[in-house]
C-alpha cells in the first residue's frame, strides 16, 4: 500500500532500502521504485546552471536528478553554512515533479578535496595528506587524521540537519551519496608516520572478526594485500562515521560510488583509486562501514564483458545493485536491461545537461536531444511500468538481458521457460541473428503469475521455450496482450497474432508492452 501523498505528489513517507531474502527494493512514498537516473556535470551545481540541466533530465525522462552538493559551497568559510543552492534544487526538482539524489563533495571527490573548501585543502598541517611510499606527497587526504573527519562531518551533518528541516516532509531526496569515488590514485595507502603507526598494529578485531581471521598485524593477515586493504578499511571508517553522524540528523539511505578496478584481473592499485571500493575490497567496506546502505559502481567501460561482470560483483545478498553511475554514450544506454535483470533498483547515466561539457572518451563526444534518445526510450519503456517492475523484481520475479558484441543472442532462464534474446533479426522468417549496427538491444521480462509474463523491449527477437515438459502435447502461446499500466492496472490495446508472433516477439523503437500466457495442451 501507497503512502499518503502530500500536495506536490510527494509522500510524507521516508524513502528507505528494504531487504527480502537477499533481494532489495528503494521504497519510495511506501512502495518499491526503480531509479531511473541522470546526473548532472560536476561543475552544474549553481543555480545559473540549472536552467540547462532540466532540459536534458526532462528529454532523458529520468524521474530522480543526482546532483553534487559540495563543501565548498556550503561551508567556504568554517562554521559559516550556505544551502541557498540546495533550496533553489529543492524548489526547481519540485515544480519539475524530480525526485534527487544528493552527491556529497566532501574530503573525497574523485580521489582528491578539490571539493572541500580553500580553509580545508590548502592547510595541509591540520588536514594532512596522503605520502606515498617513497615519500612523495599525493592530492588525496589521509583517512587517519582526525580533524579532517570532524571537520567533514560537522559539514556533513548541518547538510544532513538543513534537509531534514527543508524536505523532512516532502522527500523529494530519495538518497545521499557521501563522498565521490573515495580512494587515491598514486599511492596505495598513506605512509606518514601517523599511519605508519598504526599499519603496524594489530588489525581491529571487528573486522578480523568479520572476515573470520586470525588475529595480527596487517602484513600477517593480509599479505600482500595488507597496504590497500589497510587503506580501504580506514576510509570505509571515516565514511562510516560521517555517515552516521548524518543519519543522526536525518535517517535517509546512504550509499557510496566506486572508481572501478579491472573485474577480471588483478589490477595493481597503484593503477586506480586505491582503497575505494573496488570488487576486492568489498567485504572490507561493508564491515567497516554498516551506515552505508549499499555500494554502487560507476560503469565507463563499454564492453560487454565488462559490464555484466561488474553487475555480478555488485550484486550481492549484503549489497543492492545500483549503477550510481555510467557512461551517457548511446551504446552504454542497452545495460539498463541487464542491470534490472540482476535485480538493480537503479541506473544513471553521468554527464545529463546541456553545459556542452562531454567527458569522451568515457561517455558521448557531443549531448544533445539525438544523443539522448537511447536512454529516453528505455526511461519512457521502464518508467511507464516502475512500479510494477519494481516490485516484482523484489520478489525475484524479473529478468533482463543487454546486446552482448561477441554473440548475437542471449538466453534467460525464467524457470519453466528459457527466452532466446536475438538480435539484428528481420522481423518476418528465420534467419541467423547478426546483431544491431551498433549494440542497442535490450529486453525485461517479468513474471505476473504462473504461466504469465510482462516481456519488453528494444531492437531484439524474443522467442520461448519449455524447460521442462509439461502438457500432452506441448506448450504454446495462447495469447500476446499489448498493452500498458495505469495506476497499477493493466489496460489492454490490442493482440498480437499472426507475423506478429510467427517468428517470435518482435520489438522495434516503438516503446511496447506484452503480456504474455503460455498454456499447455
Ligand atoms: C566519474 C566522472 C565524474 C576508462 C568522470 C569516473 C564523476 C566521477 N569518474 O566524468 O568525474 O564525478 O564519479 C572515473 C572513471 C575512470 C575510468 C578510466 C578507465
Amino acid at each position: 500500500t501507497r503512502g499518503a501523498q502530500a500536495a506536490d505528489g510527494h509522500s510524507a513517507e521516508m524513502p528507505r532500502l528494504v531487504r527480502e531474502d537477499g533481494r532489495y527494493a528503494l521504497m519510495v512514498d511506501g512502495a518499491p521504485y526503480l531509479v531511473l537516473g541522470a546526473q548532472a556535470n560536476n561543475s552544474s551545481n549553481w543555480p545559473s546552471v540549472l536552467p540547462q540541466v532540466w532540459p536534458a533530465v526532462e528529454q532523458v525522462q529520468a524521474n530522480t536528478l543526482f546532483m553534487p552538493i559540495a563543501w565548498q559551497q556550503i561551508e567556504a568559510t568554517e562554521g559559516k553554512f550556505d544551502f541557498s543552492f540546495l533550496d533553489t534544487l529543492l524548489a526547481q526538482a519540485r515544480e519539475h515533479k524530480k525526485h534527487l539524489v544528493l552527491l556529497w563533495f566532501g574530503t573525497w571527490k574523485n580521489n582528491g578535496p578539490s571539493y572541500a573548501p580553500n580553509w580545508v585543502k590548502l592547510d595541509n598541517d591540520r588536514f594532512p595528506r596522503v605520502v606515498g611510499s617513497k615519500g612523495v606527497m599525493r592530492g588525496s587526504l589521509s583517512p587517519l587524521a582526525p580533524a579532517t573527519l570532524d571537520a567533514d562531518r560537522k559539514a556533513f551533518v548541518a547538510f544532513m540537519r538543513h534537509l531534514k528541516q527543508a524536505d523532512g516532509q516532502q522527500h523529494t531526496v530519495l538518497m545521499v551519496q557521501v563522498e565521490n569515488e573515495t580512494g587515491t590514485y598514486g599511492a596505495v595507502r598513506d605512509f606518514t608516520p601517523m599511519a605508519q603507526k598504526v599499519f603496524e598494529g594489530k588489525v581491529p578485531d571487528d573486522l578480523v572478526k568479520a572476515l573470520k581471521k586470525q588475529p595480527g598485524t596487517w602484513k600477517d593477515v593480509f599479505g600482500k594485500d595488507a597496504d590497500e586493504f589497510f587503506h580501504a578499511y580506514y576510509i570505509a571508517r571515516f565514511v562510516d562515521q560521517v555517515a552516521a553522524a548524518g543519519k543522526a540528523e536525518y535517517p535517509i539511505p546512504m550509499y557510496v560510488n566506486a572508481a572501478l578496478r579491472d573485474p577480471f584481473k588483478d589490477q595493481d592499485p597503484y593503477s586506480y583509486s586505491s582503497g575505494g571500493p573496488t570488487w576486492n575490497v568489498l567485504d572490507i567496506w561493508k564491515a567497516a562501514a554498516p551506515s552505508i546502505d549499499l555500494i554502487g559502481p560507476d560503469i565507463y567501460d563499454r564492453g560487454y564483458d565488462f559490464y555484466i561482470k561488474t553487475l555480478e560483483q555488485y550484486k550481492r545478498p549484503d549489497n543492492a545493485l545500483f549503477v550510481a553511475e555510467t557512461g551517457n554514450d548511446s551504446v552504454y544506454a542497452r545495460y539498463v536491461f541487464a542491470t534490472l535483470g540482476h535485480q538493480g533498483i537503479g541506473f544513471a547515466p553521468f554527464g545529463i545537461d546541456y553545459t556542452r561539457y562531454v567527458n569522451y572518451p568515457l561517455g558521448a563526444a557531443k549531448i544533445d536531444a539525438e544523443a539522448l534518445e537511447p536512454f529516453t526510450m528505455n526511461f519512457k519503456l521502464l518508467g511507464s511500468m516502475n512500479r510494477e517492475l519494481a516490485a516484482l523484481s523484489l520478489k525475484g520475479k524479473v529478468w533482463g538481458a543487454s546486446e552482448p558484441t561477441a554473440d548475437h543472442s542471449n538466453t534467460l532462464d525464467l524457470g519453466p521457460y528459457k527466452a532466446t534474446i536475438s538480435y539484428g533479426l528481420p522481423q518476418f522468417g528465420d534467419a541467423k541473428p547478426t546483431g544491431n549496427d551498433k549494440p542497442c538491444g535490450g529486453v525485461v521480462i517479468a513474471e505476473m503469475a504462473p504461466n504469465e509474463y510482462l516481456v519488453a523491449g528494444y531492437h531484439a527477437r524474443v522467442d520461448f521455450a519449455q524447460t521442462i515438459k509439461a502438457g500432452k502435447n506441448g506448450f504454446m502461446i495462447a495469447s500476446v496482450e499489448e498493452g500498458h499500466f495505469e495506476n497499477g492496472k493493466w489496460v489492454f490495446e490490442r493482440l498480437w497474432n499472426g507475423d506478429q508472433t510467427d517468428y517470435g516477439l518482435n520489438f522495434t523503437s516503438i516503446p511496447q508492452i506484452l503480456k504474455v500466457r503460455f498454456a499447455t495442451y
